[in-house]
């Protein structure tokens, strides 16, 4: 028994050709592979797409149906912003040599061969018999598509933040106890394919998660008993407890995000379970902001930790308006050697941000009201600045009475 774990493909009209490169190399390879089941751990789409000619559905879906021409496909919704309600809907009803199963809800599925050893899928019921009727399926899989707190919440708003994190821990529980109970009448390879958070994670720095996000901790979703967890959601492939696995983004989404990117093969051979990783080969997306040191004349790069090597780079140069013209592109390409491409941005501060600095940078409020005076070329009397400390004099006391 051999599973496929992708995830985060973000079909996206933006990227369309990393979109593409990353498919066409994961179908090259999985028509090799031949595994016996493709999961799809959720956001498969990047936003909601229409119908022009130059948007990602075509391709989506085109990509979708040769998956479908290699092995049966699970795919399940990922976050609202990416996969939209709905949006996978038409999948399980494309005409393709194997079944596609698109889920929007927690539910367990099986996938069996008929008597003409074509495989299907099959809704499982809690505590059903079918094993009786249908004898032992190939895989079963519990399904976890994206959810948030107002999806578990949903006319509980009354609650208090701390009962409502109490209830959701235990609304979680409840459903991964469920998936055990589920399976545990089922002697057959057991996966779990979920898009959420799972504390712990690591995150890489190009990608924003939304606040709305809901932690699941390892032992939690430890409860669900399966014998390997697909995840999606993280962009980073990485293994966060033996067995619970993300498979990362198949092409590099942000900027930032410059970790290599992977699927995972997952082999149940003689009831022992082996992952492979295949690397995918996506150019990493590395952002660069320098400035110039007027000084000393050199760039100065604020993220210098960060590797461009073979990336597509993006480079923001902050300059002050009189070094506008002092760095030009030769100069930059020969700081950043052996980028894949350049993207050179020149970012000029407006000349009375630089004046109002002296402002920012004093102190006491009577320094900042002198370099007030000067930027804006004005006299301001003793008296005033003898004020402006009395002033602050007394609002410091009553701040230390109070
Ligand atoms: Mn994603």
């Amino acid at each position: 028994m051999k599973i496929v774990h992708t995830a985060d493909w973000h079909w996206s009209e933006h990227r369309l050709d990393k979109c593409r490169q990353s498919a066409e190399f994961i179908l090259a390879r999985l028509e090799d592979i031949r595994p016996d089941l493709h999961i799809i751990a959720g956001d498969y789409w990047d936003k909601r797409q229409v119908l022009a000619r130059s948007s990602a559905a075509l391709p989506a879906i085109e990509a979708m149906m040769r998956l479908a021409s290699i092995s049966p496909v699970i795919v399940i919704l990922g976050n609202d912003a990416h996969d939209a309600a709905g949006s996978l809907e038409l999948f399980g009803d494309l005409r393709t040599v194997y079944p596609v199963y698109a889920s929007e809800r927690p539910e367990t599925i099986a996938l069996r061969l008929g008597k003409d050893a074509q495989p299907y899928f099959e809704r499982c019921a809690p505590f059903s018999d079918l094993e009786k009727k249908s004898g032992v399926p190939q895989v079963l899989v519990h399904l976890l598509p994206y959810f948030t707190k107002s999806h578990l919440l949903a006319e509980r708003s009354e609650m208090s933040i701390d009962a409502s994190n109490l209830y959701l821990r235990e609304s979680l529980r409840k459903i991964f106890l469920g998936f055990a109970a589920v399976g545990a009448g089922h002697a057959c390879p057991h996966i779990l394919a979920g898009h959420c958070s799972i504390t712990g994670a690591l995150i890489s720095s190009g990608q924003t998660l939304i606040g709305q996000d809901v932690e699941v901790s390892k032992n939690d979703l430890a409860l669900a008993c399966a014998d390997y967890y697909a995840l999606g959601h993280i962009h980073v492939n990485q293994e966060i407890a033996p067995g619970m696995w993300y498979a990362g983004s198949t092409y590099h989404n942000n900027f930032g995000e410059t970790e290599r990117k992977y699927f995972n093969i997952v082999d149940f051979a003689h009831k022992r379970l082996a992952v492979e990783r295949i690397e995918i080969p996506s150019r990493p997306l590395s952002l660069h902001e320098v400035r110039l040191d007027s000084a000393t004349d050199t760039l100065v790069d604020e993220k210098g930790v960060e590797d461009w090597s073979g990336a597509e780079l993006r480079v923001r140069v902050h300059l002050k308006k009189e070094q506008e013209r002092s760095v030009d592109d030769g100069r930059i390409r020969r700081k950043f050697p052996g980028a894949w491409s350049y993207s050179i941005e020149r970012i000029i501060a407006p000349e009375e941000r630089l004046r109002s600095e002296g402002i920012a940078d004093a102190r006491s409020l009577k320094e900042k009201l002198r370099e007030w005076a000067f930027t804006v070329e004005r006299d301001v009397p003793n008296e005033v600045l003898e004020i402006a400390d009395e002033a602050e004099a007394a609002v410091r006391s009553t701040i230390q009475e109070g």
